[in-house]
Order: structure tokens, then sequence, then C-alpha cells
């Protein structure tokens, strides 16, 4: 029997474009969405846009247009976005849809009609930008402390929902349930809120100060507030009054998620409603943290509005929702930086992960065919291998569960370098040299099955990729199980195919990028990710030239032929592994595939500036010719080109993909 899942997003506002904050919860979504999918659930997925209220209808009327053309024009911006960043929405609800209003005009009525909604008088100090009433000890300076804007006193007349009615149930709720709230601080704050009266809750506004809201159904003075409106969304959308099959299966959510400025709207307004309607709230209520850019505050005044458009642009969107969802912790706040996207793609997507794929299918092709070969007998290496994966497949789905996604992609992370750590002690080369074609089948065979493993976990962030990979591994569909992690899940004998590089290295910043940061910036030109860091320094100033003809240019000291350079054999080389040197602080030891039969070992000294495992994945220049030698002890059969001196020295790389052994010319 599959279970049913129900996971929502807020409405967003269509009062301005959608950003990397509305991208991100919309992605976290979806990724719970596909993956519980993938684990067989029905699920039905719910995102859409908030049409109502002060801020819509003053971003319309700033545009000259009426606030149903403006929601009508807006909505489509964030349905673009979504299929951009292959959101896969079961329902997307436009608040100014009949199948909204007429319910929530319905839920007005029945409350009315029981007495759960009151007319009452309110005087305060009304601001228009803050769209509230203050109390005279809030003013600051006699102003909106919100806004700084004036505030003019108003007395009105509006529609109550008798909120505090609902304030002992509420308690209960939530502290018979300290995981209905996560992260713990929001829970922590919500209960502090409740410690406190929560009052009344005005549900309209006056039609002469702002008209653009649901009408009430008994008194034409009124609309409804935009809240009150747009919470109830998340029962219309699943047929509350309208299709009470579709309304039983679905209610009450699994998961709503939301992020930390929405949470006591969504607890204490939402759940207080849901309860005057005899109604439970959701399972689970995820408030998550907030992006901030290079370490600011996001904001049209200060130009760092990071568009998603442009990073799915420069990155691609399985990219753009890995990393979304690695960099930060669901809950805490995180801060935004293309240096810091570029560090964990190359690392992660690029090195760990594209490389484990990459070696697996080419090493394989190379030596056996390009098919899935026979597993053979397990040896002790293979069991640890077979372990580590199970623990780590649960753990993963473990925190998948728990929404832990950052924790979740280290998961993945691991398990590809599991498998990159495998093929370095099980040295297939030197198999393959032996003529051990039988073992060396069973550790690529191994290998692939985890390149499986990471694909079907990966699904969930990098849709198209992971997929890409399973199609790469003779699968066109593959389960998320109890036997996922069993290294034997491929088809013997299927046909395996090669292909690109899944995630190739990013050397510097896409160009789109570059210009969008230069325009906001109005700054100097940015290129390499380092510069990113801070403003290019000035150039020193060169010296002028003198005037009079200048004879041949002497050559330079130690000028060579182009003969004698030509004896250098200079040649590409992959990184595949990269270790401490045991006696020597300033080498690494690098096994370079140079496309020969069995990799090199090269002693180099970038210990000052790389980690070892920054290395892995990079394409290097090797001087292929040079005589064998031993560095303290290691041997080293060649060099590898870097810039610098000291702990600066910068290796030497290609800017794109080239084949190992490949001649630099
Ligand atoms: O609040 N970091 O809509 P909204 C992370 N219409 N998430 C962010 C973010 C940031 N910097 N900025 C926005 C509304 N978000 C109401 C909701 S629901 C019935 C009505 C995300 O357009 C985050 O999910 O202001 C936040 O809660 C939501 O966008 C607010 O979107």
């Amino acid at each position: 029997m599959s279970e049913r899942f129900y996971v929502t997003t807020p409405l967003y506002y269509v009062n301005d474009k959608p950003h990397i904050g509305h991208s991100y919860t919309t992605v976290a979504a979806d990724v719970i969405a596909r993956y519980r999918r993938a684990q067989g659930a029905d699920v039905h997925f719910l995102t859409g846009t908030d049409e109502h209220g002060q801020k819509v209808l003053q971003k319309a009327t700033e545009r000259g247009l009426s606030p149903q053309a403006h929601a009508d024009e807006l909505h489509q911006r964030f349905k673009d976005l979504w299929v951009r960043l292959d959101i896969t929405y079961d329902d997307f609800i436009r608040t100014t849809e009949p199948r909204h209003t007429r319910v929530v005009q319905q839920v007005l009525q029945d409350l009315y009609d029981r007495g759960e909604i009151y007319e009452d008088s309110y005087a305060g100090w009304y601001s228009t930008a803050a769209e509230r009433f203050w109390t005279e000890k809030d003013l600051v300076d006699g102003k909106c402390p919100e806004s700084g804007q004036p505030v003019e006193w108003l007395e009105e007349s509006n529609l109550f929902f008798r909120m505090s009615k609902y304030a002992d149930q509420l308690r209960e709720w939530a502290d018979a349930r300290p995981e209905w709230v996560t992260p713990e601080s929001r829970y922590n704050e919500l209960q502090g809120a409740l410690r406190k009266d929560i009052g009344d809750l005005c549900i309209t506004r006056p039609v002469e100060r702002m008209p653009w809201g649901i009408p009430i159904p008994w008194d034409d003075r009124f609309v409804t507030y935009v809240w009150f409106d747009a919470l109830l969304n998340y029962i219309t959308a699943v047929g509350y009054k309208a299709d009470d099959d579709a309304f039983s299966k679905w209610w009450p959510a699994d998961v709503q998620l939301l992020g930390k400025d929405i949470l006591t709207t969504h607890t204490v307004y939402w759940g207080t409603m849901l309860f005057a309607l005899g109604l439970e709230p959701a399972r689970h209520l995820l408030a998550h943290g907030w992006w901030t850019v290079e370490g600011q505050k996001m904001s049209k005044s200060l130009g760092n509005v990071v568009d998603p458009h442009l990073l799915v642009d420069a990155y691609g969107a399985d990219s753009v929702r890995y990393v979304l969802m690695a960099e930060k912790a669901l809950g805490p706040d995180g801060d935004f930086s293309h240096k810091g996207f570029q560090l964990r793609y190359n690392a992660e997507l690029a090195n760990d992960i594209g490389n484990l794929a990459h070696r697996a299918l080419s090493m394989t092709e190379k030596w056996l065919g390009g098919v899935v070969p026979a597993l053979g007998d397990a040896t002790e290496a293979d069991g640890a291998l077979a372990r580590e994966l199970a623990a780590r497949v649960q753990s993963c789905c473990g925190c998948m569960d728990r929404l832990a996604y950052q924790e979740a992609t280290r998961e993945i992370v691991g398990i590809a370098q599991a498998g990159n750590n495998y093929i370095q002690t099980q040295q297939p080369w030197a198999l393959n040299k032996a003529g051990d074609t039988a073992r060396l089948a069973g550790v690529m065979r191994r290998t692939l099955e985890v390149c499986r493993v990471v694909a079907v976990l990966l699904q969930p962030f990098c849709p198209n990729k992971a997929g890409e990979l399973l199609g790469r591994l003779g699968l066109s569909d593959a389960r998320l199980d109890a036997d996922l992690a069993r290294l034997s899940g491929l088809t013997e004998g299927a046909t395996l195919t090669l292909g690109d590089p899944l995630f190739p290295r990013l050397l510097e910043l896409p160009d789109a990028i570059t210009a969008a940061l230069e325009a906001a910036r109005g700054a100097a030109p940015l290129k390499s990710l380092d510069a990113e860091a801070g403003p290019t320094p000035p150039k020193k100033s060169k010296k002028k030239a003198p005037k009079a003809r200048k004879p041949e240019p002497p050559p330079p000291p130690g000028a060579i032929s182009k003969d004698q350079f030509e004896q250098v054999q200079l040649r590409a080389g992959r990184v595949l592994a990269a270790e401490a040197h045991p006696n020597a602080d300033r080498l690494l030891v690098l096994t370079v595939d140079l496309g020969e039969d069995r990799p090199r070992t090269i002693c180099a000294g970038v210990a000052g500036r790389y980690q070892p495992d920054e290395l892995v994945g990079l394409t290097v220049v090797v001087v292929a010719n040079l005589k064998p030698a031993k560095l303290r002890g290691v041997p080293s059969e060649g060099m590898i080109l870097a810039a610098g001196d000291g702990d600066g020295l910068a290796m030497v790389t290609t800017l794109a993909e080239v084949e190992p052994g490949a001649i630099v010319r």
C-alpha cells in the first residue's frame, strides 16, 4: 500500500520577482516530494501565489494596472522559474481563483454563523507603509517604528476572529508535540509566544481603505485580511468544502515549509483557525532560516538580490538545487556567495561525485569492454565497502526523513569518497597489468554499484544529472528501496556509456555572473574566483618606453631553441588521488592518470597551498619524460607544473577537460 504525502510551500506575494529565498523553500519542498515519490508514496505538492492585500495593491497601482491584471502577469514569473528549476509541483493555487475565494467566503460565513466572528471598533496609530496599527508607546519620535514614516490616528470598525478562545487548545497541542515545529529554536520561539495572551485576530480591512481582498459575504463594508484568506489555501486547494474524498485523503498535511519570518502566522493564526473549523494542524512545520548574500541582507536598494534565472543560466538547475540544499542547514541562517557556490560545486559535484563516475566508467570501458562486469567473490575490502555503504545509505535516508538535507548531502558525498578510496586501495590498474581480469571485474563492478547508489540518492537534488548517470549505468529507473545499498543492483552485461564528465569543473566565474556582479557593484572587472574576495588592486603604472626605434630584442638569458623545448614532453594528467607526504611537510604525493597502463606517483611541492582533497579530479600539466627520482623516500615519476614560489605555488591546469595524456604544446 502506498503512503500519501502532502507538502506545501508558502504562497508568495506577487509583488516582485522571485529570488533565491523563494527558490530555496520551493526546491526544499521539491526535494522531499521527489524523495517520497521515489519511495513509492502518493505525493501531493502544493505551491502558488498570494495575490490580495495592501502590498499587491500598492505594487499594481505603481504599475498603473488593476491588481488582478498585475497578479495575472506576475504569478507567471513564479511558474516560469519553477519550470527552470525542475520543480514538480502537483498544484499551483492562486488566491484570486474562484475555487479558493468561494470556499474562503463559506468558511467566513460558517464561522460567523457559529459566533466565532464579531464586530468591534479599534483605535490606534496607523502606518500605511507598514500596513498596521501601533500603540502610543510603540512609536519612535512619533513615527512608525518599522518604516520611519508618519502615522495617523485612526478609529475604525472591523471584524475579529475569536482566536483567544483556542489559545489553550493550541498550547496543549504544542506541548504534546515537541517536534511539531522545527528547528528547536523556532519551537521555543512559539512556546514563548504562547505564554503571552494571544488576543483575537482582526480579519478584515475596511473597503474604503483597502478594497483588494475577498468580500465579506454578509457585510460589504469589509474585505478579508490577506493572511486569513491566504492561509486557507492549504485546505481549499485539496477540496475543503468541495471534494470530501480528496480532502480527507490529503489533510492534515505532512509537512508545511516556510521561512522563519512567517512562523507566527502559520502556528498561532493558522492553528487556531483550523481548531475553529474542527480540523487538525499539519503534522510538521519547518520554519527555515534566512539567506543573506555576500554577508548582507538581500535588498533591492543594495542591488544584491540574487536572480535564480542567472544562476540557472550560469550553472544549470541541478547544480543550483544541490548547492542551495548543501550549502546551509535548513534551520539556521546562511550566506550565499558565488565563491562559496563554486567551491562546493567543485569539491562535491565535480571532484567527489563526477570524478568517481568518470573513473568507474572510463576504466571499465578501457579494460573490460564497457559492459557491467561480474561481481565475483567478495574480499575483506569488499565487505568493508558494503558495510560502509549500508550504514551511510541508512543514515542518509534518516536525514531525508528529518528534512536534514545538508547532512544527507554529506552522506552522499561520503559514499562517493568511499568509492574513490576503494579504487585507490584496490588499484584496478595494477590488476589490469597483472592480467587478473576476474578480480578487476569484481572491483569495477563494485565501483559501478557505488555510482548507482550515489545516483539514486542524488536524484531528489539533481534529477537530471542523476538520471543521466543511471542511464550511463544501463538503468532506466531505480527505486529507493530497502535493497538500495546492496552491491548487486546493476544488470551484468548491460552496456555502459562513458559520456562527458557529468559535472565539469568550474575554473572561473561564468561570464553571465561576472557581468551581473560588475553591473551590481559598478566595480573593477572580476574574473578569477579569488578576485571576488575583494576589489582588484590598482595596477602599478608602467614606465614609459623610449621613443627611439628599437633594434631586434636580444634573446632572453638562457634562451633555448624550439627543438630543445620539444624535448620536454608536457602532458595533461588527471589527479586520481592526493595525500600528504610521509616525510616532507611541503610535499603532496599525487596519483596521476596520464592515459598510460597505470597511473604515476608524482611528488609536488604544493602542500602549503592545497589540501589533498582539493586536487582530486583536477587536470594538471606534467613533465612526463623526467628521470624518475626519490623525494624523501617516495618515488616520483615526473614533475607537475606550478607557478609562484614558496607556499603560494599554484598548479597549472587546463581551461577545459582534456583526455589524460593529451600533449601540452
Ligand atoms: O510571506 N531567505 O510571502 P513572501 C530564505 N505571502 N527564504 C526566503 C527569503 C530569504 N532571504 N526571502 C523569502 C509571504 N523567503 C506570504 C506567505 S502563506 C499562506 C503566505 C521565502 O513572498 C521564505 O519561505 O514574502 C519566506 O517565508 C517566504 O519566501 C516569504 O514569501
